[in-house]
């Protein structure tokens, strides 16, 4: 029997956390004979919902459950993690300027860097989910010094997911058919789904769907398909973006399958001309615990113009976050 691992989660009484919880503790996350503790942080005034999803955890009886830890203090809920999901965010309100956003989530992800850096496992995983995931991962990692850079992840997965759907739904094929699309940038509406090196059933993507709507419709669906959840749904996306959030940490953790990719919120070693740093949707092949960018895709000048496009809105961010001390 394998040790348990500790997975802490962040933001656990919201509609995210609701999905999320029972999936890693039914092993959809770290495999079928991985057992976990759950490490869940709420802010203090939701501990008491935070403990009825506790009671239902412990209801579902699950076998590889071996305990649950639940705290308002990121010390605790981070303490010796092997991954942490951070989840747990300051939401834009209307009127919100930028600035306002980013400095409301600067006060949850500087301090919970800096207790990653101090008592997580030194090999802790982490995944920033809640928004601006890709800057929020930024700070939480430049406050973080022990640890490596590349330790802090930001979620494209569920583009990344939500590209694949799109493109099997318009070519009328199952969903394991398309392969090596990728999501470049940030979790925003400037995200660039590019179909550029993707496949359906080994055909390149770009030769059985036409130019016009790639352009036209598809990106621009991809993009804003959260917004089109809300607008149906009356609430943000949450098991789709659970499901996500299990996907990218499954790959990282175990691999992805043979001759494939996935995408993932990773920082920028200075690949296909992105900043140093910034943290931006890459290509990725994962092993053994490892992530490491696809090199040598061909680059067109549409597609250099939307990598670019989000890689600027990115660096805005961060420029908003240094001036805000924020990193
Ligand atoms: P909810 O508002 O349902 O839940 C968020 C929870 O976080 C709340 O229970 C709140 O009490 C808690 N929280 C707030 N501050 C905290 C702190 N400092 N420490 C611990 N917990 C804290 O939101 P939900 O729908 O679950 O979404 C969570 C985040 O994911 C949001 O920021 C959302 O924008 C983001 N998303 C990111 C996606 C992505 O693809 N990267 C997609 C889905 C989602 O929109």
């Amino acid at each position: 029997n394998k040790a348990p691992v500790r997975v802490a989660v962040t933001g656990a009484a919201g509609q995210i956390g609701y999905s999320l919880l029972f999936r890693i503790a039914s092993g959809d996350m770290l495999g079928k004979d991985q057992p976990v503790i759950l490490q869940l942080l709420e802010v203090t005034p939701a501990l008491k919902a935070l403990q009825g999803v506790v009671m239902e955890l412990r209801d579902c009886a699950f076998p590889l459950l071996a305990d649950i830890v639940t705290s308002d203090d990121p010390m605790v809920a981070f303490k010796d993690a092997d991954y942490a999901l951070l989840v747990g965010a300051m939401p834009r309100k209307a009127g919100m300027e930028r600035g306002d956003l980013l400095s409301a989530n600067g006060g949850i992800f500087k301090p919970q860097g800096e207790a990653l850096n101090k008592v997580a496992s030194r090999g802790v995983k982490v995944l920033v989910v809640g928004n601006p995931a890709n800057t929020n991962a930024l700070i939480a990692q430049q406050n973080a010094p022990d640890l490596n850079p590349g330790q802090f992840t930001a979620m494209v997965r569920l583009d990344h997911n939500r590209a694949i759907s799109q493109l099997a739904e318009k070519t009328g094929q199952p969903v394991d058919a398309i392969q090596n699309i990728t999501i470049w940038g940030n979790h925003s509406s400037t995200q660039y789904p590019d179909l550029s090196a993707a496949t359906v059933n080994g055909q390149p993507a770009l030769d059985t769907v036409d130019r016009e709507w790639y352009e036209g419709t598809y990106i621009p669906t991809v993009a804003k398909r959260g917004a089109a959840i809300i607008e149906a749904r009356g609430a943000s996306s949450a098991a789709s973006a659970a499901s996500a959030a299990i996907d990218h940490m499954r790959d990282w953790a175990l691999g992805t399958p043979e001759g494939q990719w996935v995408s993932m919120g990773i920082p920028s070693d200075g690949s296909y001309g992105v900043p140093e740093g910034l943290i931006y949707g890459f290509p990725v092949k994962c092993s053994g615990g490892q992530y490491e960018i696809v090199q040598g895709l061909d680059v067109s000048d549409f597609s250099r113009g939307k990598m670019d496009a989000t890689a600027q809105e990115l660096q805005e961010e961060r420029d908003e976050v240094r001036k805000l001390g924020l990193v």
